[in-house]
């Protein structure tokens, strides 16, 4: 029999113990996976987390980021009182203030910038978490400005841009259950969703075929691939149209399908008639056999699915498009809104799928403010605006800087980072000319310290949230300790300023419970059930969901849009899926390799869990990936270190040469402070059809730094 101290050292629950579990989410990475987590609570302090037994979408399972959720809201950096700057902008010296003083100075600083230059000089701003924005979008439109955007104005929204234009759907993804065949655009789960490995595993049990598109051998090539195609990154596109080319010389495209949904179909065929598979090697590093031997097995291993990559294939300055041109595939092979093929998904709430509308969208945009300029970034990004329709972000440090078409004097910013753009160092630099800024976050970050105000919002294990699952699973959490310090939950924090900017709103004054049973007022799910039922996600039953083959296209000629009539209207652009590479305008001579940033690692989330122990320990120092036979030429050996330089700037990193990255390419994670690889991405290098930043291909010179004598 263990004694009292065993039990409590060993965090087991009990009255004796004085242990508790209480069940939340983790919400450290994307919103659509957000694994339950159990949380072992004493005396108000979190002991241990681990994945909760089964929930609904991880079935007790857990990623390393989502194991060190004890160390996440524990950070030794987490803001615990709201705080105004004292010192220079960047500086890091802070008074602590009280919320009425802070939320005062918020309120009579933005209205003071709305007087004097317009309620759209004053930009609205979500970092990556997702959660609160339906409320922040529409507390921006009360407020009379148009300017609201996201960090989503880089991840993500390009594939919506791409299935609008073609299809009129936002998001669709691939029917693993039944798919034959499944078509691994940058598909390394392990690394960035490990929950769609399972799905993958199943369907390959059962015989789906897998073929993988990626320039580094993944630990998705090595387990789950039936075909390896080592592309060269930022040319995918003309592997696509090649095998659209394959598989209409060879006829194996779905005549009946194209007849009765496709539109410009025969301006695709023309285009890519010229994509032979001998060209297209040249192009893309990828054998002429092999580009054969996909299309053949694709029509072997019918239907077709293909994975959604919100970043890795978007990430490109021909991004937009290239998506289209691999999604055109499903076109051809008739399989979009087929069973096994691509399957259109609402987003439900909040950016999550599950398979169900809400109004989660029309809940801001009925606030739209009439009368106002257009967004920013509507004159160099005219499709993400007409398609889009938010501030394009990726446009904000040149506008804040020129003040052109208007002026942008404030920025009310929750979870901002400076470092997820290219040529960041204008967006640090544009921050620190604004007349007010304010930035609400877990950690005094960087862009923290550029503030006039920082306000400090809690973890999602603090607070409560209404959370939505696929297959219409719903929950509404507990707070599983009471927030740190001062900290509060962004929704409450947002709603406080709706008040005291007085808007014209009762709705959203009322508070963020109101407005959820607002968005779900057409929907059977019962928020007080949910409330009473809180430690578990629940099947709601009766959501009206639509049946594969019948979502239609929403487009303006109702097929699924080869040749898009939206894109037509705008002069540059063009209404085919076309190729052009994405690798920027150095000198090749001067810059041999292609810089590729921002592929996951399992340790990482963007900038926020560098500083973390356990995670930091799995990758103790910025290390930059790059082919071993490469590094060996040029005298590179591991732990090295060795400066990546592009024609915009240069960083120090430590060298980690490897036989699974491909050669002439080097690989670098984001958001270290201490070597930010978006400091030496150029400004300007963006996809002129969604503003989406060219992260994944870029010049770069690898040189080994000589140690000092
Ligand atoms: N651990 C972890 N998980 C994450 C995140 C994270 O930061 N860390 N971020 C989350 C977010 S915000 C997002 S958007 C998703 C992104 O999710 P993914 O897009 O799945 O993630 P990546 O690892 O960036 O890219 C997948 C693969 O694409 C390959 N790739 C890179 N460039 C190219 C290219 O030009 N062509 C081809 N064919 N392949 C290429 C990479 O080598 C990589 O193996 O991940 C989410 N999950
Ligand atoms: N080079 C390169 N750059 C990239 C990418 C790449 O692949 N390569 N990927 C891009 C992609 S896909 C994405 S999604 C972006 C991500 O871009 P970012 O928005 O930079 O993502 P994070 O660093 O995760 O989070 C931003 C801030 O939000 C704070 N935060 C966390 N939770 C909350 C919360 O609940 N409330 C509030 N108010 N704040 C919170 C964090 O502490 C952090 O400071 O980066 C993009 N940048
Ligand atoms: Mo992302």
């Amino acid at each position: 029999m263990s004694t009292l101290e065993e039990r409590i050292a060993g965090k087991i629950p009990g009255e004796d113990t004085g242990i508790v579990t209480r069940n939340s989410f983790c919400d450290i990475c994307a919103p659509g996976p957000h694994c339950g987590v159990t949380c072992y609570v004493k005396d108000g302090t979190i002991l241990k987390v681990e994945g909760t037994d089964n929930h609904p979408t991880n079935h007790g399972l857990l990623c390393p980021k989502g194991q060190s959720n004890r160390q996440y809201v524990y950070r030794k950096d987490r803001i615990l009182t709201p705080l105004r700057r004292v010192g220079e902008r960047g500086e890091g010296k802070f008074e602590p203030i009280s919320w009425d003083e802070a939320m005062d100075e918020i309120a009579a600083r933005l209205n003071k910038v709305k007087a004097e230059y317009g309620p759209s000089s004053v930009a609205f701003y979500s970092g990556y978490n997702k959660w609160y924005r339906p409320f922040l979008q529409r507390l921006c439109y009360d407020f009379g400005s148009v300017n609201y955007g996201t960090e989503s104005s880089s991840c993500f929204t390009s594939t919506i841009i791409s299935w609008r234009v073609a299809t009129g759907q936002d998001f669709v993804g691939p029917d693993l259950g039944r798919a034959g065949i499944f078509l691994g655009w940058c598909y390394n789960a392990y690394h960035s969703a490990y929950l769609m490995t399972k799905g993958v595993e199943m369907a390959r049990q059962r015989g789906m075929k897998v073929i993988i598109i990626d320039p580094r051998i993944t630990p998705a090539v090595e387990k789950q691939c039936d075909l390896y195609l080592r592309i060269k990154p930022g040319t995918d596109c003309a592997l696509a149209l090649a095998l659209g080319r394959e598989l209409i010389v060879n006829d194996w495209v779905d005549h009946d399908y194209i007849r009765d949904n496709v539109y410009g179909y025969e301006q695709y065929r023309n285009y890519v008639s010229d994509f032979t598979p001998e060209r297209v090697e040249a192009i893309t590093d990828v054998p002429a056999d092999q580009i054969r031997l996909a299309a053949r097995m694709i029509h072997e291993n019918m239907p077709l699915a293909i994975n959604q990559s919100g970043a890795a294939l978007v990430h490109h300055t021909n991004g937009m498009q290239t998506h289209r041109a691999v999604m055109a595939l499903s076109a051809i092979m008739g399989t979009f809104d087929r069973p096994g093929g691509m399957i259109p998904e609402p987003l439900t709430y909040a950016h999550s799928m599950a398979g169900f509308e809400t109004l989660s969208e029309e809940f801001p945009f009925e606030k739209y403010p009439q009368g106002e300029p257009r967004p920013v970034g509507a004159v160099r990004f005219p499709l993400w605006d007409e398609v889009v329709g938010e501030m394009q972000a990726n446009d904000l440090a040149r506008q804040i800087s020129q003040g052109l078409p208007y002026p942008i004097r404030a920025v009310y910013a929750h979870g901002m980072n400076f470092r997820m753009v290219n040529g960041d160092r204008e967006l640090e630099a544009a921050l620190k000319e604004l007349d007010f800024f304010v930035d609400v976050d877990l950690f005094l970050t960087d862009t923290a310290k550029l503030a006039d105000i920082v306000l400090p919002c809690c973890s999602s294990l603090e607070r409560s949230e209404f959370k939505v699952y696929g297959g219409g699973h719903c929950q509404y959490t507990e707070p599983v300790i009471r927030p740190l310090g001062q900290s509060r939950p962004d929704d409450e924090i947002i709603v406080e300023l709706a008040n005291r900017l007085e808007v014209d709103d009762e709705l959203l004054r009322s508070g963020a419970e109101n407005c959820v049973r607002y968005m779900l007022r057409e929907t059977p799910v019962d928020v007080d059930y949910l409330k009473a039922h809180s430690q578990f996600p629940v099947k709601v039953e009766g959501l009206k969901m639509i049946p594969v083959g019948q979502h239609g296209f929403k487009t303006p000629t109702g097929k699924f849009e080869l040749w898009s009539t939206i894109i037509e209207k705008h002069p540059g652009l063009d209404p085919l899926p076309t190729y052009r590479d994405s690798i920027d305008d150095a000198d090749p001579e001067k810059y041999p390799f292609r810089l590729v940033s921002g592929a996951r690692l399992p340790n990482a989330l963007h900038s926020r869990l560098h500083d973390m122990p356990w995670l930091r320990s799995m990758r103790p120092e910025p290390m930059a990936d790059l082919n071993d036979q490469d590094a060996a030429r040029l005298g590179i050996r591991k732990g090295d270190d060795i400066t990546l330089a592009t024609g915009t700037g240069s960083i120090t990193v430590k060298a980690n040469p490897t036989m699974t990255v491909k050669p002439g390419t080097v690989h670098m994670y984001h958001g270290y402070r201490e070597a930010d690889v978006n400091s030496i991405i150029p400004p300007g290098h963006n996809d002129p059809y969604s503003g989406f930043p060219g992260y994944r291909s870029v010049r770069c010179a690898v040189v080994k730094k000589e140690a000092k004598p």
